[in-house]
């Protein structure tokens, strides 16, 4: 079958922005409103748990700070910090603070002159998926995507398929005509309830997560100088002497 769109998670897969992105931005926002709260890059692997920031906090306080004590409003500090740690990480990103990974830019490129659409479907708040493409990718970045999902456009995050129903109904897609890219076992198990076959390049933070279920699994996307690792398959189609992940190879995958 011939593919008609890639959707891509953003957080981990389009870029690594987890431990040098959010969680510092996070941080940031914590200091700014003068509470004891520190997120290290450990304690921060096991908040990925949860997806989306204002979950997280919630996460974080629930599970390792259950004496500290809430204000009234507990959720409108949440926004507040949600909303002042979005300010910290878009100024990271428009600094070109965080790139993208290898063989992406290639990837989304080919994918472009070759016809097949684009969409993102992830946790993370807009304004964050906007600012990230302008500035790793190119200033109309935005406009290369048909659908942009994000944040609290539905109301349960990755691991529900949620979002990635939402990115097909917008594309107007069936999920047998496309591939979806993820990097994490929620974002792989939120693609595959939505009827996705899924593509796992993986990062410090999830290389260890259960991946069974995805198509191949990958350590990153791969250049030509910069072959990647298959690190488990699924697919009958063959991988051997590929070492970039191209139209060719996805092609291969959708029809196998
Ligand atoms: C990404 C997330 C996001 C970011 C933080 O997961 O979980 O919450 O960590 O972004 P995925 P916000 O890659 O599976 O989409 O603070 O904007 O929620
Ligand atoms: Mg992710």
């Amino acid at each position: 079958m011939a593919l008609a769109a890639f959707i891509f998670d953003v957080d981990g897969t389009l870029a690594d922005t987890e431990r040098d992105g959010h969680r510092v931005a996070f941080n940031q926002a914590f200091t700014e409103a003068g509470l004891d709260w520190h997120w290290d890059e450990g304690l921060y692997g096991g908040l990925l748990a949860v997806t989306g920031g204002k979950e997280r906090m919630r996460y974080y306080l629930d599970r390792y700070r259950p004496d500290w004590v809430r204000p009234a409003d507990l959720d409108g500090l949440i926004a507040r910090l949600h909303a002042a740690k979005t300010r910290f990480y878009t100024s990271l990103l428009a600094q070109g603070g965080i790139p993208l990974r290898p063989g992406v830019v290639r990837l989304l490129g080919e994918a472009r002159a070759a016809g097949i659409r684009l969409a993102i479907a992830t946790t993370t708040t807009p304004e964050n998926v906007t600012v990230l493409l302008e500035h790793a990718l190119a200033p109309e970045a935005v406009a290369w995507f048909d659908v942009i999902a994000a944040g609290d456009v539905v109301p349960a995050k990755k691991p529900a398929p949620d979002i990635y129903q939402y990115a097909l109904a917008k594309l107007g897609l069936a999920p047998e005509v496309c591939l979806a890219f993820e990097d994490s076992e929620n974002g792989l198990r939120a693609a595959r309830g939505a009827g996705l076959r899924t593509v796992v390049t993986v990062n410090d933070y999830t290389r260890d997560q259960d991946f069974a279920d995805a198509l191949l699994v990958l350590d990153q996307f791969g250049e030509p100088q910069q072959p990647f690792r298959v690190l488990g398959s699924r697919t009958r189609a063959p991988l051997s002497g590929a070492g970039v992940f191209d139209l060719s190879l996805a092609q291969a995958l959708a029809g196998a």
